[in-house]
């Protein structure tokens, strides 16, 4: 498990156990992989629920997650009108997740690629941080079933990040993550515009620029099966886009900060104080 320097001496949140989890998984057209997925996630953390936040999926997905649902209380659905992104889509699950007053939340894909199995080690580590990575690229973690152009495109864009942004982090991009709700209540999400790789980072950056200590633990990622990839070429432009954008902002907020003598108040990330307890 590699925990970030930088976060490590932050404050972080109240820490403790875990008792309600919320596993949101975001869908648009996963008929295919998605009563799988359930089936096993249900298997492999039967105290947690499932949130299922379809985009108005054209196959039946979302009437999908509506049957499961009726026959499972544990099994719950947001359906929004149409495509609307990742982001937006982890976003509205946060909501409904916090509303309801869960202590965990985790983020993850229904096409496999995140596998179920692996769920009680994320939440393992959440026990000792306030967000978990799964991480494709700390030892121990790996992919499975990717071309190399994939990989290469992975990994250099976190390389990329890391250099551009000064972050210790591994694998900023990925989308298999575990947070205290104390942690998303401190992100500040009302003005969170990223998508897709973009919005993950986005997630992490904030949560190192506040304090907060930041778990990666390696996962094993596997290419979805059935079904087919939302990423586009935009969500890499985004993401490039935006994070040299954070990245030039920070450097000039430290420069300036040292200029001035370490009076400006934009040149050290903002820390905060004991963030609310997750415990409701
Ligand atoms: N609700 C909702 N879910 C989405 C949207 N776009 C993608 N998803 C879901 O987000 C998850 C990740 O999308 P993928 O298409 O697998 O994207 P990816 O993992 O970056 O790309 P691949 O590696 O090619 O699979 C899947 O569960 C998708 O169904 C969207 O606009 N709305
Ligand atoms: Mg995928």
């Amino acid at each position: 498990m590699i925990e970030s320097d930088e976060a490590a001496n932050g404050p972080g949140t109240a820490r403790g156990p875990l008792e309600r989890v919320l596993v949101i998984i975001p869908t648009y057209n996963e008929i295919a992989s998605l009563p799988g997925i359930l089936d096993r996630v249900r298997a492999s953390v039967p105290g947690a629920d499932v949130l299922v936040v379809d985009d108005g999926s054209p196959d039946g997905t979302g009437e999908l997650a509506d049957d499961r649902a009726a026959a499972d209380e544990r099994i719950h659905v947001l359906h929004r009108a149409e495509k609307a992104g990742l982001g937006a889509a982890y976003l509205a699950g946060f909501a409904w997740g916090l509303e309801q007053g869960y202590d965990a939340l985790v983020e993850m894909d229904a096409d496999g690629s995140h596998r179920p199995e692996e769920l009680p080690r994320l939440l393992d580590a959440l026990e000792e941080a306030d967000l978990v990575l799964g991480s494709r690229w700390v030892p121990g973690g790996t992919v499975l079933n990717w071309p190399a152009s994939r990989k290469v495109l992975s990994r250099g864009g976190n390389l990329y990040t890391r250099l551009a942004l000064g972050i210790p982090l591994r694998d900023a991009t990925g989308g298999y993550r575990a947070f205290r709700a104390g942690t998303l209540r401190a992100l500040g999400l009302h003005d969170v515009a990223s998508e897709g790789y973009c919005f993950q980072v986005d997630l992490a950056w904030r949560a190192l620029q506040q304090g907060l200590v930041v778990r990666e633990v390696p996962i094993t990622f596997v290419e979805r099966a059935a079904g087919t990839s939302k990423m586009s070429r935009d969500i890499v432009l985004e993401a490039l886009w935006r994070v040299t954008q954070w990245g030039a902002a920070h450097r000039w907020a430290q420069a300036r900060g040292a200029l001035d003598g370490g009076r400006s108040r934009s040149a050290a990330p903002r820390a905060l104080g004991r963030a609310p307890s997750s415990r409701r």
